[in-house]
């Protein structure tokens, strides 16, 4: 067994005081936590009821007569077919009826998980309260045996993990894990804890290498790594074994998700019914779409529905780095590979389609179609963060940095108010309104959604940044993401106490200061970005200052107090009280172009500054983005940049010397003459603020 030697540190030792994020998290806290609990309870009008808490009212009820000895509620068939179930009169709903998508209950667990985070850095009793409630009610719906999915409660428990390609139950159990976890660790209160346990300890009974125990492994992953996280938690190793049962079982032969469905066809038709073609003969391509084509270990390409292949990576990296095997780290990183150098949209999101929201073949990034889902981003997020506490190398850190500032937040509108599932790179209204292939692009934040996975994700992901900001070993702390911050880390039998000021994602600059430091040594380890181009850090330590540079080019030398190591500089020994560090990363505009293999971006660049990427909307530039092109003497250094408000937030903004094409006047086809163009200035700003301002163009890449 590998050990836990690099760990994110406790979100309770860490307090942000960061102007962005620090802004980000009371958006969470003020605005989309108390109005998801709304949307949870099908309080909001003009939203799609999410009939989660109905659920589990209903299954509570269910439980409580069985406890009782009453007859146990039989659900109408179709409840099995649909992937949602809706009632058939909207305004009378069955109360013992299951409503909505299979994996509901997932929406009330990333709630109580974004309400630990957010209790952490800000202690509410009322809003503890609330959770301690609704935590009462999800254990109220807990089945004897330890079961735990409302879906399966209301319809028949008989055909309970009998559809794990598509019913999600392992996906709801690896949330529910995820949230007691998240909720124990904040608030020490253990009774969904316990609860987790008790369904995590009912999966293993039901899953494994022993006779009689079922060789499957979860349709859209989470189970992976929730279950790690509970080892971690509990220190009970049934719960990794289980995670690696269900790593080592997927995608091999015979294959699960096929022997699963032809046993539920004979269940419906009768033991001895014809299989039709389909179900005889099944290929492995068939199971591209949850990853489960071929053994995990075997993988190298990111293929298929993108959040369920970033929480499986993610998982994989978890069981990597505990066993300390090296095929499955091997995965891992030849995965990790294929996502930065063929298929990462520039906004750190990834699924460049539609189909299946799914990954697209090798550099196949449309920016107009894109399908960039909001929760995809989180995902690589996740496997980025783990792939840190493996080995802390920048590439995991820059790739993170870009999800979180980027795709993740234009997740949700500057006001918390209305959110993305998709993260297009380009839009025009008029094609999402009257283009079906762009169905699925809305020019517009929505208030809620039916399937509502991305708001409470984001939720859960932006309360918990400190936990992306820093990890820590044993006498090692490292700084991924600058943050204004302070930081406790235990070193020994002290505590070294960092306090961060920054101005990121806007100013390079980072202060620091020691404001208690243990008697042993403690290395701090900061992440040089990506996106930097040299640099230098000011030691002040026992009133002597050390200046260190660095260039593009390389590092300087390594010495007893400061050395270089896969984008790390690592300043080592003992601190002391008022000892400090100030970091300078240059933030200069970059002017990007992407890969010619990347077909819809030849002939175009985008611009990114920091961590951030900018986008051009009709909002500054007027219509017709596709008429304005980056004039051809342009260089990064002549690019304004602005520091604005928009909605009340500081941003960034770039003033482009460009060229806008006069619309063309006259038929359809014409014989070619120069375009007439006039000179213009190209207005960008950060790319998670578009769509704040009413509905318009926007563009990321602009032709030059
Ligand atoms: O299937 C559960 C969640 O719903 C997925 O992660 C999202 O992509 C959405 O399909
Ligand atoms: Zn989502």
């Amino acid at each position: 067994m590998g050990s836990k030697s690099i760990c994110p540190v406790d979100l309770k030792r860490i307090k942000i005081s960061d102007s962005f994020w620090g802004r980000e998290q009371e958006l969470v806290r003020r605005e989309v936590i108390p109005y998801q609990w709304e949307a949870l309870n099908d309080r909001v009008s003009g939203a799609a009821p999410s009939w989660c808490m109905h659920n589990f009212r209903a299954a509570a009820r269910l439980v409580k007569k069985k406890k009782a000895g009453g007859v146990a509620f039989k659900a109408p068939e179709y409840t099995f077919r649909g992937f949602e179930a809706v009632p058939e009169d909207p305004a009378h709903p069955d109360p013992d009826a299951f409503y909505g998508f299979v994996f509901q209950d997932t929406d009330l667990s990333k709630w109580i998980e974004a309400v630990a985070y957010t209790l952490t850095q800000h202690p509410d009793p009322e809003l503890e309260k609330l959770a301690d409630g609704a935590i009462d009610l999800v254990c109220a719906a807990q089945w004897e045996n330890g079961y735990l999915d409302t879906y399966y409660i209301i319809n028949g428990l008989d055909r309970a993990f009998t559809n794990l390609r598509d019913h999600h139950e392992l996906y709801c159990m690896g949330h529910l894990i995820e949230g007691a976890v998240a909720y124990a660790q904040a608030t020490g209160k253990r009774k969904l804890l316990d609860a987790a346990c008790r369904f995590a300890d009912y999966a293993v009974s039901c899953f494994g290498p022993g006779e009689g125990q079922k060789k499957g492994y979860p349709g859209h992953e989470i189970a992976e790594m929730a279950l790690v996280r509970l080892y971690e938690a509990t220190g009970h190793e049934q719960y990794l074994d289980l995670a690696k049962f269900f790593l080592d079982q997927r995608g091999t032969e015979p294959h699960y998700f096929a022997q699963e469905e032809r046993e539920r066809y004979l269940w419906e038709h009768g033991k001895n019914a014809l299989l039709p073609p389909g179900l005889r003969e099944t290929r492995p391509s068939d199971y591209i779409y949850s990853q489960a084509h071929m053994p995990v270990r075997e993988q190298a390409e990111a293929v298929g529905h993108a959040v369920r292949a970033g929480y499986l990576y993610s998982g994989m990296a978890d069981v990597a780095r505990l066993t300390g095997e090296r095929e499955l780290l091997d995965a891992c990183k030849r995965i990790w590979k294929n996502i930065v150098s063929e298929k990462l949209y520039i906004t750190g999101g990834v699924g460049g389609t539609n189909y299946g929201e799914s990954f697209s073949y090798p550099y196949d990034l449309p920016n107009n179609l894109a399908y960039s889902e909001t929760c995809a981003a989180i995902a690589l997020a996740f496997f980025a963060r783990r792939m840190l506490e493996i080995e802390p190398r920048r590439e995991y850190a820059d790739v993170m940095e870009l999800a979180l500032y980027n795709t993740v937040l234009a997740g949700m509108a500057l006001d918390g108010k209305s959110f993305f599932y998709v993260n297009p790179l380009e839009v025009d209204p008029a094609a999402c309104h009257l283009d079906p292939r762009k169905g699925h692009v809305q020019p517009v934040r929505q208030k809620w959604f039916g399937c509502a996975c991305c708001p409470p994700n984001l939720a859960r992901i932006v309360s918990s940044i400190g936990a992306y900001a820093y990890t820590e070993s044993a006498d090692t702390l490292w700084v991924h993401l600058y943050m204004g911050s302070r930081v406790t880390k235990r070193v020994g039998d002290g505590e070294l106490v960092l306090q961060v000021k920054t101005e990121f994602p806007w100013e390079g600059t980072v202060q620091m200061e020691i404001e208690a430091a243990p008697e042993t040594a403690c290395t701090l380890a900061f992440r040089i970005p990506g996106w930097s181009r040299g640099g230098r850090a000011e030691i002040l330590r026992a009133g002597e200052s050390r200046i260190v540079s660095w260039t593009d080019a390389g590092p300087s030398e390594d010495d007893s107090l400061v050395s270089f190591r896969d984008g790390y500089l690592y300043v080592y020994g003992v601190w002391q009280t008022g000892d400090g560090i100030r970091l300078t990363f240059p933030m200069e505009v970059r002017m990007v172009s992407a890969n010619t293999r990347v077909r819809e971006d030849a002939g175009k660049v985008a611009f990114t500054r920091g961590p951030i990427t900018f986008c051009a909307e009709e909002a500054d530039n007027g219509k017709n983005l596709h008429l304005i092109r980056v004039a051809p003497i342009c260089r990064p250094e002549h690019v304004k940049v602005e520091m604005t408000e928009t909605l009340g937030r500081p941003m960034a903004v770039l003033k482009i010397p460009a060229k806008r094409q006069l619309p063309s006047v006259g038929g359809l086809y014409i014989d070619y003459t120069p375009p007439v163009e006039e000179g213009a200035t190209l207005t960008m700003i950060p790319y998670y603020a578009w769509a704040n301002r009413g509905e318009g163009e926007m563009a990321v890449w602009i032709r030059i």
